[in-house]
């Protein structure tokens, strides 16, 4: 069966265009700074973003670890927001590998308040951990891909600064922020000390996310990629499919901004499915199937029997995400899919 696959942008595949860069780039021993094409998108990403430097790293998992590992040390807190990514899906490195403890704070869809950060903050007092770091993650991934503006990142950078934090952005899908905030990824940047922004996801490479910061907290950052065993080598292999990238795939995320909305719209006019509407605001639809009498495993394996893959937030909670290869003929089939399963489910129970 051919899937219509909407379990992540993380399964799209490298463009041709990105495949011949692959096949000619000039490659050289990155652990001792010599690719060309791995030093080519560093210079690209940090200009992009707004930053003295960029590192490439494996994966969106070993950037946050390693901007963790560069600015904090072990024992320290670190503020996060309470359904993040770097809290809640990463195997709790941010404890086991940088040993910090991590204090959850609630946001609004996914964004956290300078109020909140300046309440989390903790007197000095030798019974207290430091808290040296804040974490935004933006777009929020279980906050149903929703974005911070740069007027919020500003009002908790400030807080932040204040009291000598530093902010960390994991900014996997910054670039679907930009997009749909009509910003330039590098104002989205300018608050923060370190951001991650991942090339294997909406922008189709087939490996590797980017750290950006200063050029000091990057040569700190480099150290940590070392220790976690993310030193490549002709790692330029990966480089010349991100280069591609950040020239020809960040505007046509609008499409799956689009399709996005398009699929929410549709999934809000089926009774009895709950969306929330104003979360939709980049490539991924999150809602609720539990007023319909399923449990989400439930739904997600009768839509995969039908042609239809989504991935589950939960108990009761669906996700779909839309991507390149995403087309409008696939939504509606998608939108089908999604009908014919909740009216078996209504006849069923
Ligand atoms: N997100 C993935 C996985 O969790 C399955 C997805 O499909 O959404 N930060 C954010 C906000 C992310 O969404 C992800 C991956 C990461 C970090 C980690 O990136 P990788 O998977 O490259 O380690």
């Amino acid at each position: 069966m051919t899937y219509i696959d909407l379990r992540s942008d993380t399964v799209t595949l490298p463009t041709k265009e990105m495949r011949e860069a692959i096949a000619a780039a000039e490659l050289g021993d990155d652990v001792f700074g010599e690719d060309p094409t791995v030093n080519r998108l560093q210079e690209v990403a940090a200009a992009v973003l707004g930053k003295e430097a960029g590192l490439l790293v494996t994966s969106g998992t070993q950037g946050n670890l390693v901007s963790l590992l560069a600015q904090t040390r072990p024992g320290e807190e670190a503020l996060v927001e309470a359904e993040s990514h770097i809290y809640n899906n990463e195997s709790a490195g941010i404890t086991r590998v940088a040993g910090l403890i991590p204090r959850a704070i609630p946001g609004h869809y996914g964004a956290l308040s300078g109020k909140q950060v300046e309440e989390a903050l903790r007197p000095a007092d030798v019974h207290f951990p430091r808290t040296s770091i804040v974490c935004l993650e933006n777009t929020h991934n279980t906050a149903g891909g929703t974005v911070i503006t740069p007027e919020q990142m500003r009002e908790v950078a400030t807080v932040a600064r204040e009291h000598d934090l530093k902010v960390h952005v994991d900014g996997a899908r910054i670039f679907n922020a930009a997009v749909a905030l009509e910003a330039e990824a590098s104002t989205l940047a300018e608050e923060a000390d370190s951001l991650m922004f991942c090339l294997s996801k909406g922008l189709c490479c087939p490996a590797g996310s980017v750290v950006v910061g200063s050029q000091e907290f990057i040569e700190e950052a480099r150290r940590a990629r070392k220790l976690l065993g993310g030193g490549m080598r002709q790692a330029g292999i990966m480089a010349a499919a991100g280069i591609v990238a950040l020239d020809r795939m960040v505007d046509r995320l609008s499409e799956d901004h689009a399709n996005a909305r398009y699929l929410a719209e549709g999934i809000a006019r089926m009774d009895p499915v709950n969306v929330d509407l104003e979360s939709v605001q980049t490539n991924i639809v999150i809602f609720d199937v539990s007023p319909a009498g399923f449990s989400a495993p439930q739904f997600a394996s009768l839509l995969e029997e039908k042609g239809l893959r989504v991935t589950t937030k939960g108990r009761s909670r669906v996700r779909c995400v839309t991507h390149y290869g995403i087309e409008r003929q696939h939504i509606e089939r998608a939108l089908e899919i999604l009908a014919e399963s909740l009216e078996e489910g209504s006849g069923g129970r």
